[in-house]
């Protein structure tokens, strides 16, 4: 790695433009979290992704499919998500929001709920939240009754049912194909054309419509800069780019004074 990305003159460029900005957007992916001990979906390549298709694991036909299979990889999930800490990068971005109010917005694709454990709790989590649970289907009782059964009806088993109709619970997170949660979606969007500065930190930017919001903000007038220690999908899109990761690179690039 060459010399850490503090002293280039596109960080202290970035650093002006961050003092300037009445308001900033910052675009999270999964190496947000990969220094808190979350492999990004690339390094999962060596875990269960190589075996299978993501499509076919983060889909609901792959969940109607296999639903034991896909129940189990997302309990493994959140079973390493639950044990981990944020990071260096989650608590800059959360400190920021603390010093400077209304004046930052945090997008995440991420469904590990890191941001909000950092303190960002408004964070717009366009991918939903792995912790959570819903009916995979209309809820039998809800088309007769009015009445949803709860997600603690459920039956114990993988993935759980309801004791009465056998509709399955599915992990509340969006799937490929799936729309994305319209209201988060829609202040996503709003806060990408409100913002005089996007930071695009680690995403590979492949996945859309999220990848598409650096794109709207950059049409809208803002700046944009990518923080990632590879190239990326959005490097073509960024006014700068800081080749350094999350946690090193956002305590200092947030930090407020000169
Ligand atoms: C939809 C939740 C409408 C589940 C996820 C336009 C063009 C092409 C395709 C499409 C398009 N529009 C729609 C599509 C289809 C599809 C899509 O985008 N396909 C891609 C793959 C081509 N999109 C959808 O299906 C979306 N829905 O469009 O609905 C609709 C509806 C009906 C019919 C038609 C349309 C839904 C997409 C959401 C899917 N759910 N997650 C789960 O988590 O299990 S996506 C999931 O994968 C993540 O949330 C994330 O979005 C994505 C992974 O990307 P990244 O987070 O970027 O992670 P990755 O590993 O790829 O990269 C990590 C990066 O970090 C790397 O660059 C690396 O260098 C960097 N890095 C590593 N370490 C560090 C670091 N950076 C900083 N610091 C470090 N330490």
């Amino acid at each position: 790695m060459t010399a850490s990305p503090d002293s280039s003159p596109d960080f202290a460029q970035v650093r002006a433009w961050l003092q300037a900005a009445q308001h900033v957007a910052v675009l999270t992916g999964a190496g947000m979290s990969a220094e808190s001990g979350i492999p990004t979906f690339r390094d999962t390549q060596t875990g269960l992704w190589a075996r299978f298709n993501p499509a076919e694991l983060a889909t609901e036909e792959g969940f109607r499919a296999q639903p034991e299979l896909v129940w189990n990889w997302y309990a493994e999930r959140r079973a390493a998500m639950a044990q981990v800490k944020p990071n260096a990068g989650h608590y800059a971005i959360a400190a920021y929001q603390q010093r400077h109010p209304g004046r930052l917005t945090v997008i995440t694709q991420n469904v590990d709920g890191l941001h909000q454990k950092a303190g960002s709790t408004d964070a717009l989590a366009l991918h939903g939240n792995i912790f959570q649970d819903r009916w995979l289907d209309l809820c039998f009782h809800a088309r007769h009754s009015g009445r949803v059964c709860a997600a603690s009806h459920a039956q114990a088993d993988n993935p759980p049912r309801c004791p009465d109709c056998g509709n399955m619970l599915r992990p509340d997170v969006v799937w490929f194909g799936e729309m994305l949660p319209p209201a988060t979606l829609h202040a996503a969007e709003q806060a990408a054309q409100r913002c005089a500065l996007m930071l695009v930190v680690g995403t590979s930017g492949e996945v859309y419509p999220a990848a598409g919001l650096a794109h709207q903000a950059r049409q809208a007038g803002a700046k944009v800069v990518v923080v990632n220690p590879h190239a990326s999908e959005l490097d073509g899109v960024a006014h700068r780019v800081l080749r350094g990761t999350a946690a090193q690179t956002l305590p200092s690039l947030l930090a407020d004074g000169v």
